[in-house]
């Protein structure tokens, strides 16, 4: 039996805080945000919409799950301290990459990208030499080794680096240069020895969906039933091998995939419904930033022009639970969380004395 919460009628700031002292709302994460209602989801079926408070004790664990923030990812500050997600900045050491291909192939121009990425308030950098754009062509491990290694070296002197392959000697290799995570967008699926290198450096590790490990093909597989189900049923399922494998939860994010095998719809339907993959307990990671279904929206053809489309992705996401925002445009996602909190959570006296006014 396969059974899923999704929360629902979600609040924010002083409205959060006083639903959940008047009892009419659980905390969502442990954070700033609380849901109201819980739609219960038995072997894909709605068996269920209510009030969160009122959830059946045979699915009081699964409601719990969602109120308990997620481990710190990577020793990094948590959503709850830090007031926003975290911001991983995107560095493609490619020459084709759909946003930035070819502009840091040279390892200074990649440094100066990177250092810029961090004053703008990045909190890592994603490094990557093989392009996953839909029909990129594959690279070999060592071609990627020898465009990103260099920028590795230097760039995680300064700040945490999490390496984006799916090939297991690559994430050896830049572990060993100073990375600190492993991004593989196939869920460690790809490469047979791929859940050995990450269960054995102890290394932090993001597991994304994609129907196939090819990004070549996989817009040939976008086709789902409830995409949100079967989203987090696949996480939930790489969640496990890992474990199987000596990589404890807690060491795991997870990722929906957004445009990896999806359609503008399935990409819709994932942020809207991304609560859903907050039971799975592991830091949840987005990476929409500047990808075609915003160009699709927006009615933006160029990459570099899907930014304000972008901005308004990435305060979804970060209004839905995800911990993590995996992004080109840095300081323009910082600021829009900034002023996402400021304005969406009110003032702490504030929700603190609405507080204390509903406990009586
Ligand atoms: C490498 N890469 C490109 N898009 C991505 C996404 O959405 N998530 C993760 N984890 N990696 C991505």
């Amino acid at each position: 039996m396969t059974r899923w919460v999704e929360p629902m009628g979600l609040l924010h700031g002083r409205g959060a805080f006083a639903a959940v002292a008047a009892g009419a709302a659980l905390p969502l994460e442990g954070g700033a945000a609380a849901f109201t209602l819980v739609r219960l989801i038995e072997n894909g079926q709605v068996a269920g919409l209510m009030p969160a408070v009122e959830t059946p004790e045979a699915w009081q664990e699964a409601v719990l799950a969602l109120t308990r923030p997620p481990p710190p990812f990577a020793g990094l500050p948590d959503a709850a301290t830090l007031g926003r997600p975290l911001v991983m900045g995107v560095l493609n050491v490619t020459p084709d990459s759909f946003s930035d291909g070819g502009r840091h192939m040279d390892p200074r121009a990649a440094l100066m990208a990177a250092h810029a990425m961090l004053e703008a308030g990045a909190d890592m950098i994603d490094v990557g030499g093989e392009s996953t754009r839909p029909g990129a062509a594959a690279v070999g491990p060592e071609e990627e080794i020898a465009r990103i290694l260099p920028v590795i070296r230097a760039i995680a002197k300064d700040a945490p680096v999490s390496v984006d392959t799916r090939h297991a000697a690559t994430m050896r290799a830049a572990l060993e240069a100073g990375a600190e995570v492993v991004n593989d967008v196939t869920a460690l699926r790809h490469d047979p020895e791929a859940l050995g290198v990450v269960a054995e450096s102890g290394c932090p590790v993001v597991l994304m969906h994609m129907p196939g490990t090819d990004p070549a093909t996989m817009q040939a597989h976008a086709a789902y039933g409830d995409v949100v189900l079967e989203v987090a049923g696949f996480l939930a399922g790489r969640i496990a091998a890992c474990e199987e494998a000596g990589i404890p939860r807690h060491r795991i994010a997870v990722d929906p995939g957004i445009g990896f095998g999806k359609t503008l719809e399935h990409n819709l339907e994932l942020l809207d419904r991304l609560p859903v993959l907050l039971g799975l307990g592991c830091p949840v990671l987005v990476g929409a930033s500047r990808k075609r279904f915003i160009g699709t929206l927006s009615g933006t053809a160029a990459p570099r022009d899907r930014v304000a489309g972008s901005l308004g992705v990435a305060v979804a996401a970060a209004a839905r639970g995800a911990s993590v925002l995996r992004v080109h445009d840095v300081a323009e996602t910082v600021a829009a969380l900034r002023l996402w909190r400021a304005s969406a959570a009110g003032l702490a006296q504030g929700a603190e004395a609405d507080a204390e006014a509903a406990a009586g």
